[in-house]
Order: C-alpha cells, then sequence, then structure tokens
C-alpha cells in the first residue's frame, strides 16, 4: 500500500515542525507548501537529510505549486501571518481571511478527498471560512486548538501537583482565545476531578485559577517571550496527534474546534468541543451537560467567535 500522503500548507515555524513530526513519525510522505519560493525546499531537503540518521522513511517535498498537494489525505494548515507581541489573535483576521481563501481554492482543485486541519488564527473564524471556500464536507475540516489548549493546562496542574503529566487529564471547552472554558470538574489526576483535590489539600482554589487564567492566556505568555512570532513546537505536536488519529482510525477523543450542528445548543458553527476523530474525520461530538456558570462562559465564548464570523461576511462577500 503506497504510504499517505500529508500536505502541510504553509512552510513557516509550525509547517517545518510539522514536517519533522510526520517524518519522524513515519505518518506518511510529506509535501511542505508555501508561497516563499526556497523555504518549503529549503525545510523539505534539509528535513530529509536527518531521515539516514533518524532512520525514517518518508519522502518530503517542498513546493509552491497547489498541483502538488493532488491527492493529499492530510492537508494542515498554517499559511498566513502569527502573532506579534502587543496582537490580540483577531487582529490577524483581515490578512488570514485573504490567505484563507487562496488556500481553501487551492484545496477544492486539489485534494478534495482530505481531512484538513487548520492552525491558522483568529483559530474558530479561520476553520469557519477555510470550509465555505473549500467546500469540503463538514466531518472533513476542522480545527487545532482544544488539545494544545489541554495540554498547557496538563502541562501547568502536572508542575503544581508534581506528579506524571501522563496521569493528568485535562478539559477544555470553547472558542481558543482568552474566553476558552477550562473546565475543572472534568480534568483529573488519575480519574480524580480538580475539585476534590482541592478538598484534599493538593492545592488551593486560588492556584487552580491562576493555572486557568494562564492556560487561557498560553499563547500569549510564549509569543511575549520570544518578542518575534509564536508557539510552534506544542501546537504542531498537537496537530500531528490529531492528524495521527485520522490517518490509523484511532478514534481519539480529542478537543478540536468541530462544527457543531445540534448538540451544545447551536445550530452550524464552529468552535472548540470533545470530538472522535477516526477515517470518518470529525465522527462525533461529544456533548456534556454543563453547569450555570460553564454554560454562561461558553455562551460568552460562542458570543465571541460568532462576532469574528461576522466581520468575516463583512470583509469578504462571498461569504455572506
Ligand atoms: P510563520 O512562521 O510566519 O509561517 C506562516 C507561513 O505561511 C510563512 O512561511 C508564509 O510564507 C506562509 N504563507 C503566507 N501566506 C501564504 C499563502 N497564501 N499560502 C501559503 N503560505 C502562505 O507562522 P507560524 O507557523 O508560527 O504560525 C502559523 C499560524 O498559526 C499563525 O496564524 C499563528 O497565529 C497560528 N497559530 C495557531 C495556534 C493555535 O493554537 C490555533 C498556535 C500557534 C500559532
Amino acid at each position: 500500500m503506497a504510504r499517505p500522503k500529508i500536505a502541510l500548507i504553509g512552510a513557516g515555524q509550525i509547517g517545518g515542525t510539522l514536517a519533522h513530526l510526520a517524518a519522524i513519525k513515519e505518518l506518511g510522505d510529506v509535501i511542505l507548501f508555501d508561497i516563499q519560493d526556497g523555504t518549503p525546499q529549503g525545510k523539505s531537503l534539509d528535513i530529509a537529510e536527518s531521515g539516514p540518521v533518524e532512520g525514517f522513511d518518508a519522502s518530503l517535498k517542498g513546493t509552491t505549486d497547489y498541483a502538488d498537494i493532488a491527492g493529499a489525505d492530510v492537508c494542515i494548515v498554517t499559511a498566513g501571518v502569527p502573532r506579534k507581541p502587543g496582537m490580540s489573535r483577531d487582529d490577524l483576521l483581515g490578512i488570514n481571511l485573504k490567505v484563507m481563501k487562496a488556500v481553501g481554492e487551492g484545496i477544492r482543485a486539489n485534494a478534495p478527498d482530505a481531512f484538513v486541519i487548520c492552525i491558522t488564527n483568529p483559530l474558530d473564524a479561520m476553520v469557519w471560512a477555510l470550509r465555505e471556500f473549500s467546500g469540503l464536507p463538514h466531518a472533513k475540516v476542522c480545527g487545532m486548538a482544544g488539545v494544545l489548549d489541554s495540554a498547557r493546562f496538563r502541562h501547568f496542574l502536572a508542575d503544581e501537583f508534581g506528579v506524571s503529566m501522563k496521569d493528568v487529564t485535562a478539559f477544555v471547552l470553547g472558542g481558543h482565545g482568552d474566553t476558552m472554558v477550562p473546565l475543572t470538574r472534568y480534568s483529573t489526576v488519575a480519574g480524580i476531578p480538580l475539585p476534590d483535590l482541592v478538598k484534599m489539600g493538593w492545592t488551593t482554589q486560588e492556584k487552580l485559577d491562576a493555572i486557568v487564567q494562564r492556560t487561557r492566556d498560553g499563547g500569549a505568555e510564549i509569543v511575549g517571550l520570544l518578542g518575534n512570532g509564536s508557539a510552534y513546537y506544542a501546537p504542531a505536536t498537537s496537530a500531528i496527534q490529531m492528524a495521527e488519529s485520522y490517518l490509523k482510525d484511532q478514534k481519539r477523543v480529542l478537543p478540536c474546534a468541530a462544527y457543531v450542528d445540534g448538540a451544545y445548543g447551536l445550530n452550524g458553527f464552529y468552535v472548540g468541543v470533545p470530538t472522535v476523530i477516526g477515517a470518518g474525520g470529525i465522527e462525533r461530538i461529544v456533548e456534556i451537560s454543563l453547569s450555570k456558570d460553564e454554560q454562561a462562559m461558553f455562551d460568552k465564548s460562542v458570543g465571541a467567535v460568532k462576532g469574528l464570523v461576522e466581520a468575516c461576511k463583512g470583509i469578504d462577500e462571498s461569504l455572506g
């Protein structure tokens, strides 16, 4: 059987890291696409040259021609611009919307059967726009944010408790942004919910609240430290986990920006929810019941995403 084909649209910081991870994990052959001639070719060759040392069998090709993504099984989209210090994700809307149009048309023409994972910010609005421009089925287009946000939450919690992060699970809902909703009662250490751990004296409510806030601000913390660009190692790892679940039909339960039609009282809207990712793409939306406070936070988050989607429609008439 031929190896799967993984097209990475955008060969910047995340794109290059995605290519390296996909090759090391032997998920398939990699096409690295960018409009910046030389960058995708250079990164592909550099990573391919690590193959003999690392011992992976995967071919890598850099390109500026959409024809090269033909027949891709997975497309991961990072094309666009990242944040600079002081910028919010929403400041990227206008410029990245134009990029989504070009990318969506490229995917529609060349890789209409692919499972598409969007990473470009502002995430929830860009994945919606990318789906509109590409015309692919909703179940085949999703956005990476929840895996990253919950990984950040898990990392901070494991640090606080002094336990292996393997035993920490975390649950986040809502848009990728300042309004994301980390759900403490569904986040656990070896099955023990965080509110119980507070009662057991493992931490205090104040410390837990600070960790929740640090998770919400996780992207900005890295933007501030780097001074130029945004996080890329953890975002790439998170998207690779989603791609692997699709390619291997693992049916992992992963939070991602998915099209929700019916669940959570939403009709036809992209927002961060727990999903099952398998060979059918987003195979299921996992709907949990929310407390009054959680519902209020979720509604606020959905409201923020709705505002961005409306702004997209205002910028590009074809999205009306
Ligand atoms: P960067 O290193 O600048 O790479 C972006 C690449 O996109 C550059 O190589 C550009 O040349 C390329 N590009 C621009 N326009 C096009 C186009 N029309 N077609 C193809 N390629 C194009 O950025 P990055 O890799 O650090 O980040 C990429 C995106 O991911 C940004 O929008 C970030 O804000 C976003 N991001 C999202 C998360 C999430 O958790 C959702 C996390 C981190 C970054």
